[in-house]
């Protein structure tokens, strides 16, 4: 978009006096934030109608991501830079004696989701948008996004995000697109005149579904996409029936809260009316949205594809079968026929305590209708797959099993297309959790390995790298990622070399500024910056990395003059609120950072640093800055991860074990670059059958783990109460589940060899490029190439030379 500074200016003091009837320079931060993210989306709204008109106008295929979490993080730089505004934007600002960066600042983070999950989807809109691809986005507008974490005395407290006190600029109501989502009640069939069978129901509790609609804007090709989150509100119709707050409770808490668990399911009923809330009311809309483009309905797969994401949103096979027989007055045959090529699913955890499964009674009367509908596919399933495939498969494919609905067996049956996010963890799909399913329809699995968006991770999080990467390889990359090989050719490049070394230093010093700032603590820039930042689970062993911190402490206390280089472990992890175990590790990592950084024997060789409140603009001050990228999950558990891409297009080494996309990390930067450890996939699944292991024995012989474990509860470590114990009991006599002592020697070793290498600056910064110029498979607009390719068949609109490039790899 074209924009000189001083209209700029001009739309700016306009845009702001319009609001407040005061001028700019008497506005207070919160007030100019608002007045240019108004003034951004006033810029975008004119593409985003008519990209809008453009996907009607020539019927284009149109995808919808259904998703309980989006993560977006903050908008106003990313919105701006994506129009090609930025520049003129911080030069108008300049101009007028204000301060981008801290305007930008003033911006809530929405922290709609819990992890990488969350993460993934709002990484996938940038690129369907950036791609010119009519991909949209439907989810849940959550008042209160993912609690935010402090700590007191060490210990994880959670307060409540009440994200949507302040004003959201970037989206707007649209109550003409309403719909209504009916829970409960009583429903029967009833033949009407022409002989259809009708659903019938009474007293049904209605809540209105409200969108809210925000731009996602596409990098430099005038197309915004949208995204949709559901509010739920009272029908107005029915307000006269509410009398009192406490009566209108049970349709405001639909979207009142995000359930704060990564990678645990609670079978709670207002989880699963969340989930049919967003499910129906994103179906709705959509074949309402449908019927503009006039064709017949048996074509809806042509024009429309449904993403699930996860299992939360898997309702949508009954839904939509709901939608299509009742009200499209459709038989079965052709609204299954519709359902399944419509429908796809993504797997994104083998955890099984992961895995929805709702009781059937809860099920029953929450949602009696698509119940019927559920039991009517289980039947179709059973007696299709009984004559093939007999007994045992049958029975372990059912959606209906013990008394529960199985959701992901519910999306696999109703998909045309089944994946998982990394090619370890779709073997693993295959192999081993959806084993039988792959034996039913192999033709539906397919692997489509995650990735980031370089937009919001390189351009814009690490500026000083841009600008070298734009100098040494030219623009190209920016549009074109695989151009990034091209930097390879600089690995021997001295004056290369030193230019990226003072880039991270640069980056590093900034984020000791933060540290300092934040924490009280004073970092060494010419350390090394090790970061492990995801959820905190036990399956990720951010455990194991405390325990070989504690360990290295332990060495300096008994030799201070070891060779160690000087270290900073840097944390960030929010635990759910009722995973004790979570919270405990992080208690005694949090006062093994206070008893390292107050020891003067200890000086720079160690400093530990746990940032409060881990989210998306945490990240993009972290990432930046970081050598080393903690990847130590035990191999087969983690079934991506996305960390670890975002770390080594910065160029992060990594530290890893086999698991996840970890692997194909070395595969493309090659072993030599990377730092591997532990046991891998096969070893774990083997360890686990054989039944051998013994962590007791490891205690008890390896002197290293004896004296680290022990430490923990021997008062070593200050102001714990009982958490460090906790830890010991579950490793030693709770036989450590995730085999953290069996990696532990491997992995000090790989510490070991990150240090000597650390001390050859120049062999460590052409590590750190080859990294970062193979980091280009790793994004997210390959992924969605490929998704768009093989599982919903979608196009780019793009017209030539504009937005991300036809990509070739
Ligand atoms: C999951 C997995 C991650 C994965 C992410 C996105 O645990 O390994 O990278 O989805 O696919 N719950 C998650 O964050």
């Amino acid at each position: 978009m074209e924009l000189t500074t001083k209209d700029f200016i001009k739309d700016y003091k306009n845009q702001f006096q319009s609001m407040y009837a005061y001028s700019y320079e008497e506005g207070s931060t919160e007030q100019l934030y608002n007045a240019l993210g108004l003034l951004v989306k006033n810029y975008i709204s004119t593409p985003w109608k008519e990209t809008r008109e453009t996907y009607i106008k020539n019927s284009v295929k149109q995808v919808f991501y259904f998703s309980m979490e989006f993560l977006p993080g903050r908008q106003l730089k990313s919105n701006a830079y994506n129009l090609g505004l930025l520049d003129t934007v911080k030069e108008g600002l300049t101009e007028l004696g204000l301060s981008f960066d801290e305007l930008s600042e003033a911006e809530v983070d929405p922290a709609l989701g819990n992890g990488g999950l969350g993460r993934l989807a709002s990484c996938f809109m940038d690129s369907l948008a950036s791609l010119s691809m009519a991909g949209n986005g439907n989810g849940i507008r959550y008042q209160y996004g993912l609690f935010r974490q402090k700590f007191v005395d060490g210990y994880q407290v959670e307060l409540p995000e009440n994200w949507l006190r302040y004003r959201n600029v970037w989206e707007t109501s649209n109550d003409k697109s309403t719909c209504m989502v009916r829970f409960g009640g009583n429903v029967w069939l009833e033949r009407n005149k022409q002989g259809y069978l009708e659903a019938k129901y009474e007293n049904t509790l209605n809540v209105l579904a409200v969108p809210y609609d925000t731009p996602m804007v596409g990098y430099r090709n005038d197309k915004v996409n949208n995204l949709r989150l559901w509010s739920a509100e009272i029908p107005v119709e029915e307000e006269n029936n509410y009398h009192t707050i406490e009566e209108t409770e049970p349709i405001k808490e639909i979207t009142q809260v995000l359930y704060p668990d990564d990678s645990n399911y609670e079978g709670r009923l207002l989880r699963l009316k969340q989930e049919y809330f967003m499910v129906s009311a994103g179906v709705q809309s959509i074949i309402r949205h449908f019927r503009k483009y006039n064709v017949p309905r048996k074509n809806i797969p042509d024009k429309v594809a449904i993403h699930i994401n996860d299992t939360h949103p898997a309702l949508v096979v009954p839904e939509l079968m709901r939608i299509l027989i009742d009200e499209e007055r459709l038989s079965w045959e052709q609204a299954w026929e519709i359902t399944f090529k419509t429908c796809s699913y993504t797997n994104h955890t083998i955890l099984r305590e992961a895995l929805e499964k709702w009781p059937i009674d809860m099920m029953k009367e929450l949602l009696p209708r698509i119940y019927m509908i559920i039991e009517e596919i289980n039947r179709r399933f059973v007696e299709n797959t009984l004559p093939l495939y007999g007994e045992r498969i049958t029975w372990q494919t059912a959606i209906l099993q013990n008394g529960v609905v199985n959701m992901a067996h519910m999306a696999v049956i109703g998909s045309h297309s089944v994946n998982g996010v990394a090619q370890l963890h779709t073997d693993i799909l295959m192999n081993d959790v959806l084993k039988d399913f792959f034996e039913l329809y192999p033709e539906r699995f397919n692997n489509k390995t995650n990735g980031i968006t370089q937009r919001r991770w390189v351009h814009l999080a690490n500026p000083g790298l841009t600008q070298l990467l734009d100098d040494k390889i030219g623009e190209d990359w920016k549009k074109n990622p695989s151009e990034l090989k091209v930097f390879k050719g600089q690995e021997k490049d001295k004056q290369t070399l030193k230019q990226l070394a003072a880039i991270k230093l640069e980056n590093k010093k900034r984020l000791a500024d933060h540290i300092e700032k934040v924490k009280g603590i004073k970092v060494n820039p010419n350390a090394i910056f090790d970061v492990q930042i995801k959820r905190l689970h036990a399956y990720k062993r951010q455990h194991l990395n405390l325990l070989h911190i504690l360990h290295r402490y332990l060495e300096i206390k008994q030799n201070p003059s070891v060779d160690y280089a000087p270290r900073v472990f840097i944390f960030g992890a929010k635990a759910a609120p009722s995973y004790l175990y979570a919270k405990q590790i992080i208690k005694v990592i949090n006062s093994l950072a206070e008893l390292v950084n107050n020891d003067p024997d200890v000086g720079d060789k160690l400093k530990v640093v746990f940032f409060e409140n881990y989210g998306v603009s945490l990240a993009e001050k972290i990432i930046p800055a970081a050598d080393v990228s903690e990847q130590i999950s035990l191999a087969s558990m983690e079934a991506s991860g996305t960390s670890n891409m975002k770390l080594m297009a910065n160029g992060a080494l990594t530290l890893a074990t086999l698991d996840g996309a970890n692997i194909e990390i070395r595969d493309f930067v090659g072993g030599d670059n990377i730092f591997v450890f532990g046991l891998t996939s096969p070893e774990v699944y083997e360890l686990k059958a054989a039944q051998t292991y013994n962590a007791r024995d490891l205690y008890e012989n390896n002197s290293n783990i004896h004296r680290a474990l022990n430490a923990l509860k021997d008062g070593t470590i200050p102001n714990l109460q009982d958490e460090g114990h906790a830890i010991f009991e579950s490793l030693v006599h709770f036989n450590d589940e995730y085999f953290v002592l069996k990696d532990f020697d491997s992995y000090v070793q790989a510490q070991e060899d990150i240090d000597s290498l650390y001390k050859d600056q120049n062999e460590w910064t052409r590590k750190s490029l080859l990294n970062i110029a193979s980091s280009a498979p790793f994004s997210a607009d390959y992924t969605i190439k490929k998704y768009a390719d093989d599982i919903w068949k979608v196009k780019s609109c793009a017209v030539e030379h504009e937005g991300v490039q036809p990509l070739d790899e």
